[in-house]
């Protein structure tokens, strides 16, 4: 089911998702969710937090148009290590729509996460890969790409969300 997107200036966006206690059906039906919100929008990563259940749950797929897709579910992801060199990526966020701006991360991350079946993997990433994982995992901690961007580009697009906010009935009303 593809399931509405959480946006700008929603605060439901800073809350702190909370670990998933085990990874049953009903965990690989939201997976299944996420999955197909994340193609529908389209994305190439998504968190739970994204259609508003606060659980520590991403999904990933940098498979391009012409490959076929490799869906990616990451549960409980933790960061075992960060690299000691920089990445530079314009990101953008299916939560801020329409906008994008260049942010600095850590060039590799080693990640530790539960795949869907409930086993515990570990992943060496680099790339776009690194990049995602980590702009993923800060959803699950209430943070957003824009918070790694100037201050003053930050508030700029806060206020542009708030206006359309105004503008727009809640999306629950919507259709
Ligand atoms: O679709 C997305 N593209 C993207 C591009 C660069 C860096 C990160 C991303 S993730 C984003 C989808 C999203 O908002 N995930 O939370
Ligand atoms: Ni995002």
């Amino acid at each position: 089911m593809i399931r509405p997107l959480v946006l700008l200036p929603d605060p439901v966006l800073r809350e702190l998702s909370k670990p998933l206690e085990r990874v049953d059906d009903d965990v690989r039906k939201l997976a299944d969710d996420m999955l197909e919100t994340m193609y529908d929008a389209p994305g190439i990563g998504l968190a739970a937090i994204q259609i508003g259940e606060p659980l520590r749950m991403l999904v990933i797929d940098l498979a391009k148009e012409d490959e076929p897709k490799a869906p990616q579910v990451f549960i409980n992801p933790q960061i075992e290590a960060r690299g000691d060199g920089v990445s530079v990526y314009e990101e953008g966020c299916l939560s801020i729509p329409d906008y994008y701006a260049e942010v600095q991360r850590p060039d590799t991350v080693s990640v530790r996460y539960l795949d869907r079946d409930g086993t515990e993997r570990t992943v060496e990433a680099d790339g776009l890969l690194a990049t995602c994982l980590q702009h993923e995992i800060d959803h699950l901690n209430g943070v957003l790409f824009i918070d790694h961007i100037s201050k003053l580009k930050r508030d700029m697009v806060v206020r542009k969300f708030k206006k359309l906010a105004r503008e727009r009935p809640p999306s629950r009303l919507a259709g």
